[in-house]
């Protein structure tokens, strides 16, 4: 599929748990098909420590849209293998981007070390806060503020958003030559979702003029190539390192304390690098 991709334009919506991301994801869809763009959807959801399982409540929200011909909505759970889940993420948004889809976004929660990940796989990254007393500063300090590329302050209805709209704003900096939009939205109503995707438009046009969109790409591939590489080789090393004896031994000699662990681990670096000669 790889070479029938890099058509589309990939676009991260994250934030904190409920801030109405996936509701606003819904109007960004319609929006988008207004526009006569085909969408595609990866939901990635959160799943629960206690049963493993994953919640798909997005993708039924998301149905009313799924029955179009032009909008595909797939969801995937998170399972807690992090380098797994950016790998997983960033194949499936090809499978998506190579049948042809113009629009691809991805809905993650939270700025934890998957958040950042994914925002790295995109073109775009969207994040949705809402106006709480308090909730930017903490947002920004989660790491929000280094991946957006358009902030949304959602449910303006509940509360004046004004205040945060104006303390996330004055906290941005510019970057590539863009500085980051901050834009209200009431996503249940639909307010606001034309001016995120016109925004979200010149960003696109932003990142192609220039060659932004291809200077980004290649840190993208780079550091996915270095991270799949080294993920299959740690795999593989693990699993090579139960057949031999070597680690057995230095793990006997560590706990007898004859040798201490950095000494032992430089010595299994020696064990590896020998066994990458054999194969
Ligand atoms: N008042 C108000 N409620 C909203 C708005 N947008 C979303 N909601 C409601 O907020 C709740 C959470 O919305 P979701 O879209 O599921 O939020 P989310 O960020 O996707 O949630 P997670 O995926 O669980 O993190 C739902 O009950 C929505 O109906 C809004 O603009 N105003
Ligand atoms: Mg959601």
């Amino acid at each position: 599929l790889y070479p029938h991709t890099g058509g589309a334009f990939t676009i991260g919506v994250t934030g904190p748990t409920g801030t109405g991301k996936s509701t606003l994801v819904d109007k960004i869809i319609e929006e988008y098909r207004k526009r006569e763009l085909s969408v595609g959807v990866l939901a990635i959801d959160p799943s629960s420590a206690f049963t493993g399982g994953a919640l798909l409540g997005d993708r039924v929200r998301m149905m009313d849209h799924s029955l179009e011909k032009k909008v595909y909505i797939r969801s995937m759970a998170s399972r807690g293998d992090l380098g797994g889940l950016a790998r997983a993420a960033r194949n499936t948004i090809r499978v998506l981007d190579a049948a042809g889809m113009d629009v691809i976004i991805v809905e993650t929660v939270g700025a934890g070390q998957t958040e950042v990940q994914i925002a790295s796989t995109v073109d775009a990254t969207v994040v949705v806060l809402m106006p709480q007393l308090g909730d930017e500063v903490q947002a920004f300090k989660a790491g929000f503020a280094e991946i957006g590329d358009l902030f949304v302050i959602n449910k303006s209805d509940i509360v004046n958003p004004a205040k945060t709209i104006y303390n996330i704003a004055s906290g941005l900096q510019v970057k590539d030559g863009w500085r980051p939009p901050v834009l209200k939205t009431v996503a249940v109503k639909g307010t606001g979702i034309p001016a995120v995707v016109d925004s979200l438009e010149k960003f696109q046009k932003h990142l192609e003029a220039g060659g932004l969109r291809e200077k980004r790409l290649r840190k993208r591939i780079e550091s996915e190539l270095v991270d799949a590489a080294f993920s299959d080789f740690y795999h593989q090393t693990v699993r090579r390192l139960g057949d031999q004896k070597e680690l057995d031994s230095l793990v006997a000699r560590v706990v007898k304390r004859e040798l201490d662990p950095e000494t032992a681990a430089s010595r299994l670096v020696g064990i590896i690098s020998k066994m990458g000669e054999r194969a």
